[in-house]
């Protein structure tokens, strides 16, 4: 047999092996219409938190096969060639195998193209904004504090300003003490965003959506949220922005839509 006729053949061989992990990842994100494990997380109160769970989740998968396979590979390798009392050689001692190097080349190459574009994929379902949201929300960021101000496809408006008491008393308090500022949303409902601020940059940051956004200057940052849920989550500034940063608390309430516009309503001005 020809030097040729064997690199065919191992390249063959090679092809062969890749077809194994690439059909495990292939699974994994093929797996995106099914529920996947959380691994103990909230799975987010707003479809975009749930697109963005379940790419975390999809990761997570691919990272513990990944996992797998290394260790059972570096496992065997040092069961196998173990030194014993039956096998006291040296095994095989060899420099280079181009199959095998074009093998682990590719592969994490797949990985993290699939990676990249389950990524885009996320975030441009996230930044999706539809035509004609259920609510619009003007949030103003300002030191120490949050202004909210609606502006619903019915004509009605209303604002509401809380201002956020700069004093150390409410250190004790959490986001979601009356002291802060709420933001009230219907649920399974579409609410536009229009984010800005007066002063410096701020982080409009709520966990429980798995979303942050800068609260800039001169810059307004639109963006939807989708509620799946009622609650009443916490958020907060998460870019420090000066001597109250750790104040700028607030809160978010998802209530039924029915009770949301009584409410907006017995608030218009
Ligand atoms: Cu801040």
């Amino acid at each position: 047999m020809t030097h040729r006729q064997t690199s065919v053949r191992s390249l063959r061989s090679t092809g062969r092996r890749l077809l194994v992990p690439a059909a495990l990842v292939l699974s994994v994100f093929a797996l995106g219409g099914c529920k996947l494990p959380t691994f103990g997380q909230f799975n987010g109160a707003t479809t975009q938190a749930q697109t963005e769970n379940k790419l975390w989740s999809q990761l997570v998968i691919l990272g513990i096969g990944v996992g797998l396979i290394v260790f059972v590979l570096i496992l065997w390798a040092a069961v196998r060639y173990r030194r014993s009392s039956k096998n006291s050689e040296i095994p095989k001692q060899f420099s280079e195998n181009v199959p095998l190097e074009i093998f682990y080349t590719i592969i994490p190459c797949i990985l993290v193209g699939l990676i990249f574009w389950g990524t885009v994929v996320a975030e441009n379902t996230v930044d999706t904004v539809v035509a004609h949201p259920a609510e619009i929300v003007n949030v103003t960021a300002y030191r120490w504090g949050w202004r909210f101000s609606y502006a619903s496809s019915n004509g009605v408006s209303q604002h509401v300003m809380v201002q956020t008491s700069a004093t150390p008393a409410l250190y004790a308090k959490p986001a979601t003490s009356s002291e802060y500022p709420q933001l009230m949303l219907p649920s399974n409902s579409t609410v536009r965003i229009v984010l800005q601020s007066v002063d410096v940059i701020h982080g409009f940051y709520i966990p429980a959506f798995e979303f942050s956004r800068y609260a800039q200057p001169g810059v307004i940052n639109t963006f939807d949220f989708t509620t799946t849920s009622t609650g009443n989550f916490r958020g907060q500034c998460n870019e420090y922005c000066g001597l109250y940063h750790a104040e700028m608390l607030f809160s978010v309430k998802v209530v039924s839509p029915a009770t949301f516009t009584s409410w907006l309503t017995s608030h218009a001005s």
